[in-house]
Protein backbone atom coordinates (compact mmCIF):
# COMPACT_ATOMS: atom_id res chain seq x y z
CA UNK A 1 0.00 0.00 0.00
CA UNK A 2 1.42 3.21 -0.85
CA UNK A 3 1.95 5.44 1.69
CA UNK A 4 0.13 8.34 3.43
CA UNK A 5 -3.05 8.13 1.57
CA UNK A 6 -5.59 10.56 3.18
CA UNK A 7 -9.22 10.06 4.13
CA UNK A 8 -10.30 12.75 1.75
CA UNK A 9 -7.72 11.28 -0.92
CA UNK A 10 -9.16 7.81 -0.45
CA UNK A 11 -12.73 9.18 -0.87
CA UNK A 12 -12.07 11.28 -4.21
CA UNK A 13 -10.62 8.13 -5.98
CA UNK A 14 -13.54 6.50 -4.91
CA UNK A 15 -15.16 8.80 -6.35
CA UNK A 16 -13.72 8.79 -9.52
CA UNK A 17 -13.55 4.80 -9.49
CA UNK A 18 -16.78 4.47 -12.42
CA UNK A 19 -18.59 7.42 -10.43
CA UNK A 20 -18.54 4.45 -7.16
CA UNK A 21 -19.60 7.41 -4.85
CA UNK A 22 -21.54 10.67 -5.34
CA UNK A 23 -19.42 14.28 -4.28
CA UNK A 24 -22.55 14.58 -1.89
CA UNK A 25 -21.97 11.09 -0.61
CA UNK A 26 -17.99 12.01 -0.34
CA UNK A 27 -18.77 15.40 1.18
CA UNK A 28 -20.61 13.89 4.03
CA UNK A 29 -18.28 11.21 4.92
CA UNK A 30 -15.96 14.14 5.34
CA UNK A 31 -17.85 15.85 7.46
CA UNK A 32 -19.02 12.85 9.95
CA UNK A 33 -15.12 11.66 10.20
CA UNK A 34 -14.30 15.46 11.02
CA UNK A 35 -17.19 15.41 13.83
CA UNK A 36 -15.60 12.23 14.82
CA UNK A 37 -12.14 14.42 15.30
CA UNK A 38 -13.77 16.60 17.77
CA UNK A 39 -15.30 13.85 19.34
CA UNK A 40 -12.33 12.04 19.80
CA UNK A 41 -10.89 15.98 21.20
CA UNK A 42 -13.76 15.86 23.88
CA UNK A 43 -13.00 12.25 25.25
CA UNK A 44 -9.34 12.41 25.19
CA UNK A 45 -9.83 15.66 27.59
CA UNK A 46 -12.19 13.44 29.93
CA UNK A 47 -11.80 14.68 33.13
CA UNK A 48 -9.79 17.92 32.04
CA UNK A 49 -12.54 18.56 29.81
CA UNK A 50 -15.16 18.30 32.92
CA UNK A 51 -17.00 16.35 30.13
CA UNK A 52 -16.78 12.85 31.98
CA UNK A 53 -20.58 12.04 34.37
CA UNK A 54 -23.98 11.92 33.67
CA UNK A 55 -25.76 14.49 32.37
CA UNK A 56 -28.84 13.91 34.42
CA UNK A 57 -31.20 12.81 31.59
CA UNK A 58 -32.48 9.54 29.98
CA UNK A 59 -32.82 9.33 26.66
CA UNK A 60 -36.06 7.48 24.60
CA UNK A 61 -35.01 4.28 25.33
CA UNK A 62 -34.74 4.83 29.42
CA UNK A 63 -30.71 4.95 29.83
CA UNK A 64 -29.25 7.41 31.59
CA UNK A 65 -27.14 9.87 29.44
CA UNK A 66 -23.86 10.99 29.69
CA UNK A 67 -22.39 14.16 29.46
CA UNK A 68 -20.14 12.82 26.05
CA UNK A 69 -23.88 11.08 24.81
CA UNK A 70 -24.81 14.48 24.48
CA UNK A 71 -21.64 16.22 23.64
CA UNK A 72 -21.22 13.60 20.61
CA UNK A 73 -24.71 14.10 19.43
CA UNK A 74 -24.63 17.84 19.16
CA UNK A 75 -21.20 17.89 17.44
CA UNK A 76 -22.48 15.35 14.54
CA UNK A 77 -26.09 17.72 14.28
CA UNK A 78 -23.96 20.74 13.99
CA UNK A 79 -20.85 19.82 11.56
CA UNK A 80 -23.75 18.12 9.13
CA UNK A 81 -27.06 20.48 9.18
CA UNK A 82 -25.37 23.10 7.19
CA UNK A 83 -23.12 21.36 4.34
CA UNK A 84 -26.82 20.58 2.50
CA UNK A 85 -25.50 16.96 1.83
CA UNK A 86 -28.52 15.62 4.10
CA UNK A 87 -32.38 16.20 4.00
CA UNK A 88 -32.68 14.73 8.00
CA UNK A 89 -30.44 12.53 10.48
CA UNK A 90 -31.62 10.56 13.55
CA UNK A 91 -29.84 9.70 16.63
CA UNK A 92 -29.85 6.64 19.66
CA UNK A 93 -29.99 10.01 21.79
CA UNK A 94 -33.06 11.78 19.98
CA UNK A 95 -36.28 10.78 20.28
CA UNK A 96 -37.49 12.22 16.68
CA UNK A 97 -35.76 12.02 13.57
CA UNK A 98 -33.28 15.70 13.03
CA UNK A 99 -34.90 17.51 9.70
CA UNK A 100 -32.37 19.65 8.12
CA UNK A 101 -33.51 23.55 9.10
CA UNK A 102 -35.16 25.17 6.21
CA UNK A 103 -32.13 28.18 6.37
CA UNK A 104 -29.92 25.20 5.21
CA UNK A 105 -30.14 23.72 1.19
CA UNK A 106 -31.16 19.81 1.24
CA UNK A 107 -29.46 17.02 0.51
CA UNK A 108 -30.70 13.54 -0.64
CA UNK A 109 -29.33 11.93 2.14
CA UNK A 110 -30.58 10.50 5.37
CA UNK A 111 -28.11 9.95 8.36
CA UNK A 112 -28.20 7.90 11.55
CA UNK A 113 -25.88 7.23 14.47
CA UNK A 114 -25.01 6.65 17.75
CA UNK A 115 -23.01 9.07 18.57
CA UNK A 116 -21.18 7.28 21.70
CA UNK A 117 -21.60 3.76 21.55
CA UNK A 118 -20.36 1.73 24.69
CA UNK A 119 -21.40 4.66 27.49
CA UNK A 120 -20.94 2.36 30.05
CA UNK A 121 -16.96 2.19 29.43
CA UNK A 122 -17.11 6.30 29.25
CA UNK A 123 -16.04 6.93 33.04
CA UNK A 124 -13.56 3.95 33.25
CA UNK A 125 -11.21 5.36 30.10
CA UNK A 126 -12.46 2.19 27.93
CA UNK A 127 -12.71 2.39 24.29
CA UNK A 128 -15.91 3.64 23.15
CA UNK A 129 -16.79 5.16 19.75
CA UNK A 130 -19.31 6.51 17.29
CA UNK A 131 -21.51 4.36 14.52
CA UNK A 132 -22.93 6.06 11.40
CA UNK A 133 -24.88 4.31 9.39
CA UNK A 134 -26.35 6.41 5.55
CA UNK A 135 -29.48 6.13 3.47
CA UNK A 136 -31.16 7.77 0.53
CA UNK A 137 -34.01 10.21 0.96
CA UNK A 138 -36.55 7.39 -1.00
CA UNK A 139 -38.46 10.59 -2.79
CA UNK A 140 -37.05 14.28 -3.40
CA UNK A 141 -39.05 17.57 -2.41
CA UNK A 142 -41.33 16.57 0.69
CA UNK A 143 -41.06 16.52 3.89
CA UNK A 144 -38.94 13.44 5.56
CA UNK A 145 -40.93 11.86 7.54
CA UNK A 146 -39.99 9.12 10.01
CA UNK A 147 -40.70 6.36 7.53
CA UNK A 148 -38.39 7.43 5.20
CA UNK A 149 -35.70 5.86 7.24
CA UNK A 150 -37.21 2.76 7.89
CA UNK A 151 -35.18 0.91 4.63
CA UNK A 152 -33.76 -2.48 5.58
CA UNK A 153 -29.68 -2.33 5.99
CA UNK A 154 -29.12 -3.73 2.64
CA UNK A 155 -29.84 -0.10 1.14
CA UNK A 156 -27.22 1.47 3.35
CA UNK A 157 -24.76 3.41 0.85
CA UNK A 158 -22.53 4.19 3.21
CA UNK A 159 -21.80 2.80 6.99
CA UNK A 160 -18.99 2.88 9.71
CA UNK A 161 -17.61 3.63 13.22
CA UNK A 162 -14.74 5.67 15.03
CA UNK A 163 -13.67 3.99 17.70
CA UNK A 164 -11.46 6.18 20.12
CA UNK A 165 -8.98 3.77 22.04
CA UNK A 166 -5.30 4.01 22.17
CA UNK A 167 -5.80 5.37 18.40
CA UNK A 168 -8.80 7.07 17.04
CA UNK A 169 -9.29 5.01 14.26
CA UNK A 170 -12.52 5.19 11.44
CA UNK A 171 -13.57 2.34 9.78
CA UNK A 172 -15.54 2.52 6.86
CA UNK A 173 -17.57 0.32 3.30
CA UNK A 174 -18.97 2.01 0.86
CA UNK A 175 -20.02 -1.27 -0.58
CA UNK A 176 -16.28 -1.68 -2.03
CA UNK A 177 -15.04 -3.46 1.34
CA UNK A 178 -13.51 -1.80 4.27
CA UNK A 179 -11.10 0.57 5.04
CA UNK A 180 -9.59 1.63 8.00
CA UNK A 181 -7.89 4.93 8.84
CA UNK A 182 -5.97 6.08 11.76
CA UNK A 183 -6.34 9.78 12.98
CA UNK A 184 -2.81 11.72 13.04
CA UNK A 185 -2.83 14.04 15.56
CA UNK A 186 0.34 15.97 13.94
CA UNK A 187 -1.52 15.93 10.83
CA UNK A 188 -4.86 16.56 12.22
CA UNK A 189 -5.99 13.78 9.14
CA UNK A 190 -7.52 10.86 9.22
CA UNK A 191 -4.67 8.43 7.16
CA UNK A 192 -5.50 5.12 5.09
CA UNK A 193 -4.28 2.39 7.30
CA UNK A 194 -5.46 -0.45 6.20
CA UNK A 195 -7.76 -1.87 3.27
CA UNK A 196 -9.34 -4.49 2.00
CA UNK A 197 -10.22 -5.60 5.47
CA UNK A 198 -10.84 -9.71 5.84
CA UNK A 199 -12.26 -11.73 8.18
CA UNK A 200 -11.03 -15.12 8.90
CA UNK A 201 -13.89 -17.43 8.30
CA UNK A 202 -12.82 -20.00 11.07
CA UNK A 203 -12.30 -18.56 14.98
CA UNK A 204 -11.62 -19.60 18.31
CA UNK A 205 -12.66 -16.41 19.67
CA UNK A 206 -15.94 -15.43 21.58
CA UNK A 207 -18.05 -12.40 22.95
CA UNK A 208 -20.75 -12.24 24.51
CA UNK A 209 -21.70 -10.94 27.89
CA UNK A 210 -21.86 -14.58 30.02
CA UNK A 211 -23.46 -12.83 33.32
CA UNK A 212 -26.82 -12.97 31.31
CA UNK A 213 -26.02 -17.23 30.46
CA UNK A 214 -28.77 -18.04 32.39
CA UNK A 215 -31.58 -15.84 30.82
CA UNK A 216 -30.07 -17.26 27.28
CA UNK A 217 -32.47 -19.05 24.52
CA UNK A 218 -31.48 -22.84 23.99
CA UNK A 219 -29.17 -22.59 20.77
CA UNK A 220 -26.86 -19.67 22.05
CA UNK A 221 -26.62 -21.97 25.50
CA UNK A 222 -25.64 -24.75 23.12
CA UNK A 223 -23.32 -22.67 21.45
CA UNK A 224 -21.26 -21.11 24.16
CA UNK A 225 -21.49 -24.49 26.24
CA UNK A 226 -19.61 -26.19 23.26
CA UNK A 227 -16.95 -23.62 22.86
CA UNK A 228 -16.45 -23.86 26.91
CA UNK A 229 -16.32 -27.65 26.47
CA UNK A 230 -12.69 -27.01 24.70
CA UNK A 231 -10.40 -29.84 23.66
CA UNK A 232 -12.31 -32.22 25.01
CA UNK A 233 -15.55 -31.52 23.74
CA UNK A 234 -17.29 -31.47 20.71
CA UNK A 235 -15.51 -28.44 19.01
CA UNK A 236 -12.18 -30.33 19.67
CA UNK A 237 -10.30 -26.90 20.27
CA UNK A 238 -10.01 -24.65 23.39
CA UNK A 239 -11.84 -21.24 22.87
CA UNK A 240 -10.89 -17.93 23.96
CA UNK A 241 -13.39 -15.17 25.38
CA UNK A 242 -13.51 -11.54 25.20
CA UNK A 243 -16.20 -9.14 26.79
CA UNK A 244 -15.41 -5.33 26.29
CA UNK A 245 -18.62 -3.72 26.60
CA UNK A 246 -18.25 -1.42 23.47
CA UNK A 247 -19.79 -3.04 20.29
CA UNK A 248 -17.41 -0.73 18.35
CA UNK A 249 -14.38 -2.26 20.31
CA UNK A 250 -15.70 -5.70 20.03
CA UNK A 251 -16.11 -5.37 16.59
CA UNK A 252 -12.99 -3.52 15.84
CA UNK A 253 -11.13 -6.84 17.14
CA UNK A 254 -13.27 -8.94 14.93
CA UNK A 255 -12.42 -7.01 12.22
CA UNK A 256 -8.96 -7.35 12.74
CA UNK A 257 -8.30 -10.79 14.01
CA UNK A 258 -11.90 -12.63 13.27
CA UNK A 259 -13.92 -13.69 16.43
CA UNK A 260 -17.79 -13.74 17.07
CA UNK A 261 -20.06 -11.31 18.86
CA UNK A 262 -23.50 -12.38 19.98
CA UNK A 263 -25.61 -10.06 22.26
CA UNK A 264 -28.86 -12.13 21.37
CA UNK A 265 -32.34 -12.18 22.47
CA UNK A 266 -32.68 -13.44 26.35
CA UNK A 267 -35.12 -14.19 28.56
CA UNK A 268 -34.99 -10.69 30.57
CA UNK A 269 -37.18 -8.93 28.71
CA UNK A 270 -39.15 -11.20 26.62
CA UNK A 271 -41.13 -9.11 24.34
CA UNK A 272 -37.45 -7.15 23.62
CA UNK A 273 -35.70 -8.67 20.32
CA UNK A 274 -32.82 -7.81 22.00
CA UNK A 275 -30.57 -4.95 23.17
CA UNK A 276 -28.71 -3.70 20.88
CA UNK A 277 -30.75 -1.08 17.92
CA UNK A 278 -31.07 -2.01 14.59
CA UNK A 279 -30.96 1.36 12.33
CA UNK A 280 -27.58 2.95 13.57
CA UNK A 281 -25.64 -0.72 15.82
CA UNK A 282 -26.75 -3.54 14.18
CA UNK A 283 -27.10 -2.36 10.55
CA UNK A 284 -23.71 -0.21 9.94
CA UNK A 285 -22.02 -2.97 11.76
CA UNK A 286 -23.59 -6.00 10.04
CA UNK A 287 -22.47 -4.16 6.76
CA UNK A 288 -19.17 -3.61 7.28
CA UNK A 289 -18.32 -7.57 9.00
CA UNK A 290 -20.85 -8.78 5.46
CA UNK A 291 -18.29 -6.20 3.21
CA UNK A 292 -15.18 -8.03 4.99
CA UNK A 293 -16.28 -11.46 4.65
CA UNK A 294 -17.92 -12.29 7.41
CA UNK A 295 -21.69 -12.84 8.68
CA UNK A 296 -24.62 -11.25 10.75
CA UNK A 297 -28.00 -12.68 11.86
CA UNK A 298 -30.10 -12.15 14.34
CA UNK A 299 -30.48 -16.28 14.62
CA UNK A 300 -33.05 -16.54 12.04
CA UNK A 301 -32.10 -14.98 9.01
CA UNK A 302 -29.32 -12.08 7.70
CA UNK A 303 -29.70 -9.22 9.79
CA UNK A 304 -29.51 -6.52 6.60
CA UNK A 305 -32.33 -7.84 5.32
CA UNK A 306 -34.98 -6.94 8.22
CA UNK A 307 -37.94 -4.74 7.26
CA UNK A 308 -37.66 -1.75 10.27
CA UNK A 309 -40.79 -1.06 11.77
CA UNK A 310 -39.44 1.42 14.23
CA UNK A 311 -36.47 3.79 14.27
CA UNK A 312 -35.12 2.45 17.75
CA UNK A 313 -36.12 -0.80 17.19
CA UNK A 314 -34.38 -3.43 18.75
CA UNK A 315 -32.71 -6.49 17.61
CA UNK A 316 -30.92 -9.75 18.48
CA UNK A 317 -27.35 -9.54 16.26
CA UNK A 318 -24.53 -12.11 15.76
CA UNK A 319 -21.91 -11.22 13.59
CA UNK A 320 -18.53 -12.36 12.80
CA UNK A 321 -16.29 -14.92 11.40
CA UNK A 322 -18.42 -16.68 8.63
CA UNK A 323 -18.75 -20.30 9.90
CA UNK A 324 -19.14 -19.86 13.44
CA UNK A 325 -22.06 -17.35 13.19
CA UNK A 326 -23.38 -19.97 10.59
CA UNK A 327 -22.89 -22.39 12.95
CA UNK A 328 -24.86 -20.45 15.60
CA UNK A 329 -27.70 -19.40 13.20
CA UNK A 330 -28.41 -23.34 12.07
CA UNK A 331 -28.62 -24.15 16.04
CA UNK A 332 -31.45 -21.80 15.56
CA UNK A 333 -33.11 -23.73 13.20
CA UNK A 334 -33.29 -26.68 14.90
CA UNK A 335 -34.99 -25.56 17.50
P1 LIG B 1 -25.15 1.95 24.50
O1 LIG B 1 -25.45 2.32 23.07
O2 LIG B 1 -26.13 2.54 25.46
O3 LIG B 1 -23.74 2.23 24.88
O4 LIG B 1 -25.40 0.34 24.63
C1 LIG B 1 -24.85 -0.53 23.71
C2 LIG B 1 -23.71 -1.31 24.34
C3 LIG B 1 -22.88 -2.03 23.32
O5 LIG B 1 -21.82 -1.22 22.90
C4 LIG B 1 -22.38 -3.22 24.09
O6 LIG B 1 -22.12 -4.33 23.26
C5 LIG B 1 -23.50 -3.51 25.04
O7 LIG B 1 -24.25 -2.31 25.16
C6 LIG B 1 -23.00 -3.90 26.40
O8 LIG B 1 -24.05 -4.31 27.17
P2 LIG B 1 -23.86 -4.95 28.63
O9 LIG B 1 -23.62 -3.79 29.54
O10 LIG B 1 -25.16 -5.67 28.86
O11 LIG B 1 -22.69 -5.87 28.61
MG1 LIG C 1 -24.97 2.10 21.40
Amino acid sequence: MSKNISLTRYLVEQQRVDGHIPSQLRLLLEVVARACKGISQAVNKGALGGVLGSAGSENVQGEVQKKLDIIANEVLIEANEWGGHLAAMASEEMDQIYTVPNRYPRGEYLLLFDPLDGSSNIDVNVSIGTIFSVLKMPEDDRTVEEHDFLQAGAKQVAAGYCVYGPQTTLVLTVGDGVAMFTLDREQGSFVLTQENVRIPEDTQEFAINMSNMRHWDEPVKRYVDECLAGKDGVRGKNFNMRWIASMVADVHRILTRGGIFMYPWDKREPNKPGKLRLMYEANPMSWLIEQAGGAATNGKQRILDIQPTQLHERVSVILGSKNEVERVTAYHAKV
